[in-house]
């Protein structure tokens, strides 16, 4: 009997060893795309980006006037959002502070469902698609997702805000490398990302919004910056902004009409939409069900 035992402890303890390594391995994968750090308050995933320059704009040639002009651009370091903010997020910083979003106030929220609507009744709680908790929180204007940063800032301690287009953009492109989009691999397709629901496309089982993190993230370790939700900058938008930006940590214009908002959704029918270059913009209290956002912490 002692025997046995001992001859199943040789074959066993090989393969427990050989499975722990794996599962360091896994950590170490995980350190080694970038180090990730966790608000004390809501416990987000930050992922540490180095700072750096690169080339700004559209470097494929394919894209809009407005962003073509291929410029330098130098980003300090910064923290950025691993996920969109999710449903759940937003739900404790409505539950703590009462907050009424422009949605609720105004009683509607433009929704796509294959024509664009001014769908009364929509808002972030019922987007007219359903969501679980880990989705991203969509129908938030900029107004909103300001407020949200402004109180996440204040109950941790640390300060959040939005990216600027460039650190935005900086980010996608993972450390302002000549890719694309903001994948994996830098390509595009319905296995890297969530666009237009066609029915037979891969990993991208979503007809609308997918769980934050549902594909394999870019090279620094960020999720979804091409697809799932749009994404608010903080940036004023200006067609011309390229020509006079300035090199270091450009923040937009100092004043505008509407707000930047950049990466693709899951109602892009163009694949063209969730290249990292380019350039949406709406005013301030626009909401949409394609649209949401992630926060970026200073250093
Ligand atoms: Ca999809
Ligand atoms: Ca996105």
């Amino acid at each position: 009997m002692r025997k046995w035992l001992f001859i199943l402890l040789f074959l066993i303890l090989p393969v427990l060893s050989y499975a722990s390594m794996i599962n360091e391995w896994w950590l170490w994968e995980e350190e080694e795309r970038g180090q990730v750090w966790k608000d004390p308050y809501l416990g987000m995933g930050f992922v540490y980006v180095k700072g750096g320059c690169y080339e700004m704009g559209d470097l494929f040639g394919d894209g809009y006037s407005d962003e073509k002009l291929v410029h330098e651009v130098c980003v300090d370091g910064f923290w950025m959002g691993r996920y969109e903010v999710t449903v759940g997020q937003f739900r404790r910083f409505v539950a703590e502070t009462g907050y009424k979003t422009d949605a609720e106030k105004g009683g509607y929220c433009w929704i796509w469902d294959g024509e664009w609507k001014k769908k009364r009744g929509a808002n972030w709680r019922d987007p007219k698609f359903s969501q679980d908790e880990n989705h991203p929180v969509v129908c938030v204007s900029w107004n909103d997702v300001v407020a949200f940063a402004e109180w996440l800032s204040k109950k941790s301690g640390y300060s959040f805000r939005l990216p600027t287009e460039a650190e935005w953009e900086y980010a996608c492109r993972s450390g302002g490398k000549k890719v694309k989009y903001g994948t994996s691999t830098g390509d595009l397709s319905h296995d890297l990302a969530n666009y237009i629901y066609t029915g037979n496309g891969g990993r991208d089982r979503w007809e609308y919004t997918a769980p934050v993190g549902s594909f394999l993230p870019n090279e620094l370790g960020i999720y979804d910056m091409s697809g799932n939700v749009w994404e608010w900058c903080r940036d004023w938008y200006d067609k011309d902004y390229y020509r006079k930006s300035l090199r270091d940590n450009p923040k937009g214009p100092s004043t505008g009409s509407r707000r930047v908002y950049r990466g693709g959704s899951w109602a892009c029918f163009q694949q063209f939409f969730l290249r990292c270059a380019h350039r949406g913009s709406y005013s301030p209290e626009f909401r949409s069900n394609f649209l949401g956002f992630r926060l970026l912490r200073q250093k």
